[in-house]
């Protein structure tokens, strides 16, 4: 890790969240579609991982020696554009391409059109795969970047994500960080309403995962020690398991499982982005 040996600066940091908020926001709303609310409630993790966890280089996306990073729930692609926009991958004036026949911005992550995007994902369940693959990969050329990857609560409904999981514990993939992404929510209800997962941190302490639980995924005080804590874990690859609120920042969205994929009106634009302006 190159930033993680600094201490955070929070309320930087917090800025940053902001900002990948109001990227989102612009984004769905000028493609009239996609995945608001995963997307928000995702935006402090992926914002403390690429400003302050991992290693990456903006001007050399595919650095061999760079931190991976595989957004297994796919749909969120909103939220990386808007991360990777805002660290520097490409420009911000991109954003509002999303969705748009020819824009590299498409509804699913493609690792071959965007810079910084690591594994094209959309099919759920899929990508938590590729990641192990890419830890496997650094332990068998000896190489020391760390692979990063995030899944939705309902994604975990998936049994391939555990097939993946029993390979990387069996395999010690202690170079190999997943993150779930605990909103409560899915497509077309609460987990628990329509398959639940729970507890899913014994489900990954049965895999032979090293968990660690935080309270608040949208604090990123409390994602701080847990990702200091997932990479002086040896032995066993870790699993954060964030309790978050989808579509975190934006008042009407919060909480609300109708904004898992829908793009908001113009005036529902105005007042989401009257929400997310800062003092900046
Ligand atoms: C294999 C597969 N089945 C269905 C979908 C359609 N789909 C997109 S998002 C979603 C719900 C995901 O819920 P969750 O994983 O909890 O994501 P989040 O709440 O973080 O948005 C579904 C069913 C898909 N992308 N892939
Ligand atoms: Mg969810």
């Amino acid at each position: 890790m190159a930033e993680g040996t600094a201490a955070p600066d929070f309320q930087e940091l917090a800025r940053i969240a902001r900002r990948v908020r109001q990227q989102i926001i612009i984004g769905v709303h000028a493609a009239k579609s996609g995945h608001p609310g995963g997307s928000l409630g995702a935006a402090d993790i992926m914002t403390y991982l690429y400003f302050h966890e991992m290693n990456v280089d903006p001007k050399n996306p595919r650095d061999p020696k760079r931190d991976r990073f595989v957004l297994s729930k796919g749909h969120c692609a909103p939220a990386l554009y808007g991360t990777l926009a805002e660290r520097g991958f490409f420009p911000v004036e991109d954003i509002p391409t999303l969705r748009h026949v020819g824009s590299h911005l498409q509804g699913h992550p493609n690792m071959n059109d965007t810079p910084g995007v690591d594994m094209s994902t959309g099919s759920l369940g899929q990508g938590v795969s590729a990641a192990v693959g890419m830890a496997l990969a650094a332990k068998l050329w000896g190489d020391d970047y760390r692979t990063y990857t995030l899944l939705g609560d309902g994604e975990i409904q998936e049994g391939q994500v555990w097939e993946a999981a029993m390979f990387a514990g069996s395999h010690h993939l202690d170079n190999l960080c997943v993150i779930v992404d605990n909103n409560n929510l899915q497509i077309d209800g609460t987990i628990e309403q329509v398959n639940s997962p729970y507890p899913i941190a014994d489900k990954f302490r049965a895999f032979n995962f090293h968990v660690i639980e935080v309270a608040d995924g949208n604090d990123m005080t409390q994602l701080a020690p847990a990702f200091e804590e997932a990479r002086q874990t040896k032995g066993a690859p870790t699993a954060i398991v964030c309790k978050t609120v989808k579509g975190k920042g934006v008042s009407f969205m919060e909480n609300q499982v109708g904004w898992h994929g829908k793009a908001p009106n113009d005036e529902q634009f105005e007042q989401a982005m009257a929400e997310l302006a800062g003092e900046e």
